[in-house]
């Protein structure tokens, strides 16, 4: 059937528009072998470079002797600090407004720490000769416990700053100290806290984790020495800025440095930051003229590049006895490593923390945070996260948890009566955010029944009767994690990095045979982006969406944006997708309505179409428009169909959803079986259900990880423990429970297709949904929180503990 004659029903399955589950066009590549990623790329003449790491957490560098290492077969360079300096790259800027050493400079803050970095013809090489460059460590006290940071006795860390009171984020009061971050009234908080008929208070640690993408990070750098031009190929999420920052620490013009992000395996925030990979792989480039590869192994990524969390949160909630929420204060201790490297937007130096009153009416609430210095890895990453979310979520849902086992009130109960109502959006929180649009209630409530969480409860107490009787060393827990994220950032007036705006990007080309390239800012790492940016297109200006190529990545072609990490795609480059689209849309019309010969508001648009009004059987499709725009158009009208969109959102987006976990836990091995665990999830317009609920899949997946084992923990003498795939816990299809996805939708009223992220949403409410039903399985015996991960070991020492075990 042609498209002449097709049903507007028809010729709409035909675009595979949004609302479409269109199967994933990256996936003929991915499955087939055929992916290009960072270390697929070989270049003629190209050197490896390998790092020499610290195996100490604080040691001085006496001398770093090169000779052995270099007298290796194959050994091109060895570069220390030393051979940095001249070109005043020894120590880079971090994203927080901090520095940090590209190479130890005089001394080490952390195991594993970037020493030297030698080259080589080959990975071997470069790998052998590391291990013959001697270093001389003196070895220094070790800081490992962020509670003893600010102690007067405290090991000086950080030399460099000495002296130094003022940070990037205000006063320093300790020389471990970084900064101190406040938010809310704090005199009103007290107050509610002081007059409130019940208090609950607990401390509540997110442990320190680490995104485990399949893929390390890596980069080759290329200088052409000739024409004066850097190209670098790395696992970036943000290539547009890694190409600024490079351009302003390197001082070669930013037009002669091109970068490019090729396929990702998976990013997690892991591939926000600048690693001194990148800059030792550029200078060895530039020093040696050749290109320079590095891939980190498996153990460096997950000892050396960002962590996440590593949070240590101090709680207070208070309430009437009949569980309305008063005020919520909380204090924040940040372990933020060596360095201050934390990627957040330049004024949140805790991220979007202050989401932290969650999806809750609260009147009065009060944050203050305090980052502090410790012989660990630098970082602070969003681990699928927009910037702390996962934190404060975590910090709200256990506290809710806790204060409905005070008040002894069902958890679900005591979340219905103080969710902020339908009506109160547009909503403006306690900590200052304006939550954009949602309808908890009805999503509560949909869970509640699809689970039918009141037999649940039923079947919890006959279980905890039984168990009393010795009927059964199994307890049953249920947990319910409900969350509002805020992704999307974001306005240009809150949010820059590094001082660039954090709008984003997309660019259009409609081709004379009526097909199309997009080309956005953004970078995906998995997401299926060229699927799904395709899908909105088809829908706004009716070509078809297997008809429209998108690309990313590559800076000398796509127009500038922030990348990727925060959910930010969707709500922003999704944003100036459709913007674009429309700037198409406005042209083709009157190109349209020229070719019909009637007037420009005469004509509408109909799926693929422009259509005279009242005479259904005259219209110009877009393919025919797109040729017109070529050979024949409105005289004084340019040729061409193109446009472009950089989009400030007006807002972020609010995407919220109602997760519910339940558990068996045998008290005897602490082993803990996720029997059930369903997860509705609001993200506004959804654009590709099936990539939805991959996006959810994984997610979840990655928050049972983190909830139920993941931890990079150090002993007092600093070493990393756990970082290798040997203990650190990456769950496989063996441990992966069956997720039950379902959803609501409460478009956003700002975006213009009223598309939420959602990308990071299961992590964000699945780690509290798991940590609550394993606290809740104790908690008749008087348990009110226990701390993640919830390995078997851990749960059963809490069974211990309250003496349960046998
Ligand atoms: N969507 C749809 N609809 C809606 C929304 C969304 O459809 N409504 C879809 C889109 O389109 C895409 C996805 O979904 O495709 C996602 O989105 P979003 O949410 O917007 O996001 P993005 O921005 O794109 O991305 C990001 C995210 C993040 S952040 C993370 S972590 C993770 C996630 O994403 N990562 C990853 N997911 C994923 N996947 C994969 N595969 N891989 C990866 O790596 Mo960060 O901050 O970085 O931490």
């Amino acid at each position: 059937m042609n498209a002449e004659v097709a049903s507007v029903e028809e010729r709409k399955q035909n675009l595979k528009g949004m609302g479409t589950a269109r199967r994933r066009v990256e996936d003929v590549r991915f499955v087939q072998g055929k992916g290009n990623y960072v270390d697929d790329i070989k270049l003629p003449g190209m050197l490896f470079g390998d790092f020499v790491r610290s195996p100490y957490a604080h040691a001085r560098i006496k001398s770093v002797n090169k000779e052995a290492a270099l007298a290796v077969p194959g050994v091109k360079a060895v570069l220390t600090a030393d051979d940095l300096k001249p070109v005043n790259l020894a120590w880079m800027p971090t994203l927080a407004g901090d520095v940090q050493m590209v190479l130890a400079d005089g001394k080490v803050l952390f195991q594993g720490q970037e020493v030297a970095f030698v080259v080589a013809e080959d990975r071997y090489a470069a790998s052998d000769a590391a291990e013959l460059v001697e270093v001389d460590y003196e070895e220094l006290p070790v800081l490992v416990d962020p509670f003893k940071a600010m102690d007067p006795g405290a090991p000086v860390l950080r030399e460099d700053l000495d002296g130094k009171t003022e940070g990037a984020h205000g006063p320093r009061r300790h020389h471990n100290h970084i900064f101190t971050w406040e938010v809310g009234d704090k005199d009103a908080t007290d107050r509610a806290l002081s007059e409130a008929e019940v208090v609950a208070k607990e401390l509540i640690t997110y442990q320190r984790v680490h995104p485990c993408p399949l893929e390390t990070a890596g980069c080759v750098a290329s200088m052409d020495k000739v024409n004066g031009q850097l190209t670098l190929w790395g696992t970036f999420q943000a290539p547009h800025a890694v190409r600024t920052v490079a351009s302003l620490i390197s001082t070669i013009p930013e037009h002669k440095i091109r970068v490019i992000s090729p396929d990702i395996g998976g990013g997690f925030g892991n591939k926000v930051g600048v690693y001194p990979g990148y800059i030792c792989a550029v200078v060895a480039s530039i020093v040696l003229g050749v290109p320079v590869k590095w891939i980190e192994d498996r153990i460096e990524n997950l000892q050396s590049t960002a962590f996440a969390r590593d949070y240590h949160m101090t709680g207070e909630i208070s309430a009437t006895r009949d569980g309305r929420i008063t005020g919520l204060k909380c204090h924040v201790l940040a372990d933020h490593g060596g360095f201050d490297a934390c990627a957040d937007p330049t004024k949140f130096p805790a991220g979007f923390f202050n989401i932290c009153t969650g999806s809750y009416d609260i009147p009065v609430a009060h944050v203050s945070v305090d980052g502090v210095y410790t012989n660990k890895a630098p970082g602070g990453v969003a681990y699928r996260c927009s910037f702390r979310v996962t934190e404060a979520s975590y910090f709200i849902e256990r506290m809710i948890d806790v204060l409905a086992r005070k008040l002894e009130m069902d958890p679900a109960e005591l979340r219905m009566k103080n969710f902020i109502g339908k009506e109160q959006f547009p909503y403006t929180s306690a900590l200052g955010w304006e939550y954009d649009s949602g309808d908890y209630h009805t999503a509560m409530e949909k869970a509640l029944e699809t689970v039918s969480y009141k037999a649940l409860r039923d079947e919890q107490k006959a279980n905890r009767e039984a168990f009393a009787r010795s009927e059964t060393r199994s307890l049953m827990g249920v947990g319910i994690g409900f969350f509002t994220e805020i992704v999307g950032a974001g306005p240009i007036k809150n949010c820059d990095i590094l001082g660039l705006g954090m709008f984003d990007s997309c660019e259009i080309r409609v081709h004379p045979t009526g097909s199309a390239i997009a080309r956005l800012g953004t970078i995906s790492q998995g997401q299926g982006h060229a699927t799904t940016f395709a899908q909105i297109l088809a829908s706004e200006i009716g070509i078809p969406a297997d008809q429209i190529t998108v690309e990313e990545g590559d800076t000398d072609t796509a127009p500038y944006g922030l990348g990727t990490y925060g959910s930010r795609s969707t709500p922003v480059a999704g944003a100036a997708t459709a913007m674009a689209g429309r700037k198409i849309k406005a042209k083709a019309q009157m190109i349209a309505a020229y070719l019909l010969e009637v007037h420009d508001d005469d004509v509408e648009f109909e799926v693929d179409r422009f259509v005279v009004k009242g005479a259904p059987e005259r219209f110009k499709t877009m393919a025919e428009v797109a040729f017109a725009a070529y050979n024949n158009v409105p005289p004084g009208m340019e040729p061409g169909l193109e446009a472009v969109s950089y989009y400030d959102p007006p807002n972020m987006t609010y995407p919220f959803g109602a997760y519910i976990c339940v558990v068996d836990i045998d008290v005897d091995t602490g082993v803990t079986d996720i029997r059930r665990f369903y997860a509705l999830d609001d993200c506004g317009t959804r654009i590709n259900p099936m990539i939805i609920e991959g996006q959810v899949h994984g997610g979840l997946t990655e928050a049972l990880a983190i909830a139920m084992g993941q931890e990079i923990s150090y002993d007092e003498m600093g070493n990393v423990k756990g970082a290798s795939l040997m203990d650190f816990f990456l769950p496989t299809a063996v441990e992966t429970p069956v997720w039950e996805t379902d959803f609501t939708v409460t478009p956003s009223p700002h975006h213009p297709i009223g598309a939420k992220g959602v990308g990071e949403s299961p992590n964000v409410g699945g780690v509290s949904a798991f940590s609550n039903a394993v606290n809740d399985a104790f908690a008749h015996l008087g348990l009110t929180h226990t701390q993640m991960p919830h390995d078997h070991w851990r749960v059963w020492k809490t069974a211990e503990r309250l003496g349960v075990t046998a």
